[in-house]
Parts: structure tokens; C-alpha cells; sequence
């Protein structure tokens, strides 16, 4: 076999070995078998040394040629092949911007949380500060500094879950007010503070009784302050909560931390007064308890009680969104059944 049929045969047997190669890699090899340093071509060109000078420039052009058509061979199925990767790879990466997302469930506020929060801002709005009590209080605080010291009878009012004989659950959010009457400093002006958070009693579960629940604790002193100054106070809140025609009405009571003491009604937001089952045909629905704080319970404090006066109330935010929300029973806040929760989403 001549030179040139042997580099003929070789071209043939390449570009078949080019056609079939499906990858890069191998692709790449046959250009280094066949047109690398030790390959057939360059060894051709090497032994042209051993042909006669009038063969030697034929063999040579033949030569280039292969290796030239072989190079451009290479190249172009080379490009054919890079353009196949990047459609495989982008087929595999492709992302379907029609499939419809992953729903992430996303949680909402407590709607206990969510009322006691507006009712927060309306008091912050008539420039109240919101202070934060102790869950496990002192018996000190919680009933000794409320005026009702340890044999009081008034404290059968709150049945207590005691850790010891000084330590308990608070049964109210009122001793939140003793702890911040002592700290305030009067000179810089008057006290106006909201405290709401959680309190226990041993009361027996049932649909309006929950042995844990909630409180607003509400309370200002300064100089003057009056009953009036009290119902203005509360008419504004009720009327944010429950419309703007509610009225609210007090009733004499009973608490050894105010004197006087008032329950506070406000007129039935459901009947507008006429009677009817939410407020159990009277017109009026009990809300809160309220009072001119007791003289003993502001010297307690170390506030001159000649010359500061105050009220203070605490009113149930539980009671207050079974109201609005038509709950009929207090437990269905505390199960945490999702299905109850979830239909209040709030904003
Ligand atoms: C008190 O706890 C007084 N500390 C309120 C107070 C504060 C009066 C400041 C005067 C001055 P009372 O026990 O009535 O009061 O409770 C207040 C409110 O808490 C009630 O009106 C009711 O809405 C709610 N409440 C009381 N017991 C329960 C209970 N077991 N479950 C749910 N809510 C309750």
C-alpha cells in the first residue's frame, strides 16, 4: 500500500470514528490519536525524508490536506456535540413557571392576642403606657398590697393555685398596679399604664369559666382624677370595640383594692338593648370591674392618698372576644383546634 492509500485509508477510517463519537471526551482523543505528535499523520511527515525529492512535495500537500480536512472535521463535530450538552443541560434544568406553587400553611395571632393588641393600641393612643407583669407573683403583691391581707374573707373571691405560702399564680392583673405605682415618679407626671397577660384561677371549667385566662389591667392616678374621668374612659373603649352608638352603664360592686367599686355594663351590641339571648334578655352585658382605687392601697405605694386620686378597672379580654366574635364557649380558645383558630386571620 502506498503512502497516499495508507493516509486515504486513514482519513476514511477517522472521519467514521469522528461521525460516531457521541461525547467530548472521546472526541478528543481521536484528535490526539490522529493528529498528535506520535499520531500516523506527523509520522508520515516525518519519514517524507526517506522519499525522493520528486514524491516528497506531492506525499507532503496530501498529507496537510488530511490533516487539515480531519482538524475541520473535528471542529465542526465538536461544535455539534457542545451544542447537544447544553440542550441536554438546559432541558434538565428547565422550570415550568406555570406549576403552581408550594402553599407554606402560615400562622396567625391568637385572636386573644389579636384583641388584646387593639385594645393596647387604643389605650396607647390616649397616651397609656404598657407594662408587663409577673405570671408567678408574690402573694404580697397579688393580695397583700391590694388590701386584702391574709385572713381577708375577699380573697375566697379569687380561689388561688399557691406554689407556697408566699409564691402563687396571680389570680389578677392587679398587682401589676402596686409594682408600678412604687417605681413611678410622680414629678415627671401623672401614671397611666395598661397591663394585660395571663391569670389562673382554681375555677372550675365551663363554658364561661376558664381555670387560665386573661386580664387588661387599667389604671391612672394623678391629681383630681374622678369617676367621671373613669366612665369617659371606658365609653371611648367600648365604643371602639363595639360601634360607635354603645353605651355603658355602672353598677355599685364590691373589690377591696377600690373605693368606690362598679361593675361595668355596656349596652348589648346584638339587640342594641331590646333584650335578646346574648345578653340574656337584660339589654346589657357585664364587661368588667372597676373602681376608685382605695386610698389604702395608693399609701401602701407611697403615694400621698390627700393629694392623688385614681381609678383603675380590669376588664377580660376572653369574655370580651366571646362577645364580638359570638363564642360560646370560653374552653374553644384554649384547645387550639386549627379549624376554630384559622377563622381568625386578622389584617
Ligand atoms: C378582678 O379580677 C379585679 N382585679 C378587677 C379590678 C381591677 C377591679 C381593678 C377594680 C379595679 P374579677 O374577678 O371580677 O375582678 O375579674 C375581672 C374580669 O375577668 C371579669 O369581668 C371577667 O371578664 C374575667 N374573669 C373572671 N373570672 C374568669 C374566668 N374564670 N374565666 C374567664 N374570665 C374570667
Amino acid at each position: 500500500m502506498s503512502l497516499q492509500e495508507k493516509l486515504e485509508a486513514l482519513k476514511h477510517e477517522t472521519l467514521a470514528k469522528i461521525e460516531a463519537a457521541t461525547d467530548l471526551v472521546v472526541l478528543n482523543q481521536i484528535r490526539v490519536e490522529t493528529l498528535g505528535k506520535k499520531g500516523p499523520i506527523t509520522e508520515v511527515l516525518r519519514g517524507m525524508k526517506d522519499l525522493s525529492a520528486e514524491e516528497r512535495p506531492k506525499v507532503g500537500s496530501f498529507a496537510n490536506e488530511i490533516r487539515d480536512a480531519l482538524a475541520e472535521q473535528l471542529e465542526a463535530r465538536k461544535e455539534v456535540l457542545e451544542q447537544e450538552a447544553m440542550d441536554a443541560a438546559l432541558a434538565k434544568e428547565r422550570i415550568d413557571v406555570t406549576l403552581s406553587g408550594k402553599q407554606m400553611p402560615i400562622g396567625t395571632r391568637h385572636v386573644l392576642t389579636q384583641i388584646m393588641e387593639e385594645m393596647e393600641d387604643i389605650f396607647v393612643g390616649m397616651g397609656y403606657q404598657v407594662v408587663e407583669g409577673y405570671e408567678v407573683e408574690k402573694d404580697h403583691y397579688n393580695f397583700e398590697r391590694m388590701n386584702l391581707p391574709k385572713d381577708h374573707p375577699a380573697r375566697d373571691m379569687q380561689d388561688t393555685f399557691y406554689i407556697t405560702d408566699e409564691i402563687l399564680l396571680r389570680t389578677h392583673t392587679s398587682p401589676v398596679q402596686a409594682r408600678t405605682m412604687e417605681k413611678h415618679d410622680f414629678s415627671k407626671g401623672p401614671l397611666r399604664m395598661v397591663s394585660p397577660g395571663k391569670v389562673f384561677r382554681r375555677d372550675t371549667d365551663d363554658a364561661t369559666h376558664s381555670h387560665q385566662f386573661h386580664q387588661i389591667e387599667g389604671l391612672v392616678i394623678d391629681k383630681n382624677v374622678t369617676m367621671g374621668d373613669l366612665k369617659g374612659t371606658l365609653e371611648v373603649l367600648m365604643q371602639k370595640m363595639f360601634g360607635e352608638d354603645r353605651e355603658i352603664r355602672l353598677r355599685p360592686s364590691y373589690f377591696p383594692f377600690t373605693e368606690p367599686s362598679v361593675e361595668v355594663d355596656v349596652s348589648c351590641f346584638k339587640c342594641g338593648g331590646q333584650g335578646c339571648n346574648v345578653c340574656k334578655q337584660t339589654g346589657w352585658i357585664e364587661i368588667l370591674g372597676a373602681g376608685m382605687v382605695h386610698p389604702n392601697v395608693l399609701e401602701m405605694s407611697g403615694i400621698d392618698s390627700t393629694k392623688y386620686s385614681g381609678f383603675a378597672f380590669g376588664l377580660g379580654p376572653d369574655r370580651i372576644a366571646m362577645l364580638r366574635y359570638g363564642v360560646n364557649d370560653i374552653r374553644d380558645f384554649y384547645h387550639n383546634d386549627i379549624r376554630f383558630i384559622h377563622q381568625f386571620k386578622g389584617e
